[in-house]
């Protein structure tokens, strides 16, 4: 499988690398190391939807400013490689025509739910990180590793980990660290992907959980986002990242919520500890994983809350 990859990009003269629609460390680190290896006649693809921002944080990656966006994208491609590309529906727009008539696709990534759309499928599910699973594939093909393709490893891996905090973590992902750690400095690293944040995005994190609301003797933490809230802080949809995981952090909370207005119904995010949040969300049929999961419930903000929260208590 690994000789057919890189014949693949050997034989092709036009290669466009896809990251996901709102792109993440690991989509964007994995773009960026596959093109360092590629060189010229690969183009990064990076897509923005709705309310969402460019990634700047992500700009100290080589090759991520030169990417094209869905406005300035041609045809011109024979081969389409998707990084971390969880599934085809995650591609949208024009670059999901280009890539449904391409000649030669590849699809390389860790989610256990990708159904393999490419012509060539490399996805090992359950590893860390589409940065881990790539690192594999170019050291079995005994491919160099260069500082700029560490970068982009190393920065997909730090993020997809949590910084090696998730259960996905294991020997061979420190192994694969330990050999990146030595081709760059990772605390700068750390830094760049951690200490650039917009202030708004910590102001509005920050009013969001003081007006947390608890009950069920703490065991349940929440939060609303109101449209209102959303407008004062000019928040962008990825200011909502990580405040759910921070009103789970507190001790005794058992499950935690959080639920967003947006035009087309109420998003409710939830992570827990023990129970299974999948069971709440396909009450609204939505879905995830056991302790991350989401839904969307069609009414209006208020009624959404009262509706769920009934939800919620009954899985206490
Ligand atoms: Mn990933």
């Amino acid at each position: 499988m690994e000789k057919e990859i890189l014949k693949s990009i050997e034989d092709s003269s036009r290669i466009l690398i896809i990251t996901h629609v709102n792109p993440d460390g690991d989509t964007l680190g994995c773009a960026s190391a596959l093109k360092s290896y590629i060189g010229e006649k690969a183009d990064i693809l990076i897509q923005i939807k709705d309310n969402f921002n460019f990634p700047n944080t992500y700009s100290f990656l080589p090759h991520i400013n030169n990417s094209k966006n869905l406005s300035n994208l041609n045809n011109e491609y024979d081969l389409i490689i998707a990084v971390d590309v969880a599934s085809i529906d995650r591609i949208i727009d024009k670059a999901k025509n280009i890539f449904e008539k391409a000649q030669n696709t590849i699809v390389i990534d860790h989610h256990k739910t990708n159904s393999g759309y490419g012509k060539i499928n490399y996805i090992k599910g359950g590893i860390s990180s589409t940065g881990e699973v790539l690192f594999d594939l170019f050291e079995k093909s005994n491919i160099e590793i260069t500082s700029d393709m560490a970068l982009g490893l190393y920065s997909a891996i730090l993020t997809d980990t949590g910084c090696f905090k998730y259960e996905s973590t294991t020997s061979h992902t420190f192994e694969i660290a330990s050999s990146l750690s030595k081709l760059i400095n990772t605390s700068n690293v750390a830094d760049l992907c951690y200490t650039n944040k917009p202030k708004n995005l910590i102001l509005f994190q920050n009013y969001l959980i003081s007006n947390a609301i608890f009950c069920a003797n703490d065991k349940i933490a929440y939060t609303l986002i109101t449209k209102e809230i959303i407008e004062k802080f000019s928040a962008k949809d990825e200011y909502t990242e990580g405040i759910c995981e921070t009103l789970r952090s507190i001790s005794g909370v058992e499950i935690a919520f959080v639920l967003k207005e947006t035009n087309n119904g109420v998003k409710a995010s939830i992570r827990t500890k023990e129970i299974d949040a999948t069971r709440i969300a396909e009450k609204f049929n939505g879905g995830g994983h056991k302790r991350a999961a989401g839904c969307t419930i069609k009414e209006k903000i208020n009624t959404a809350c009262d509706i769920f929260i009934k939800e919620v208590l009954a899985h206490i």
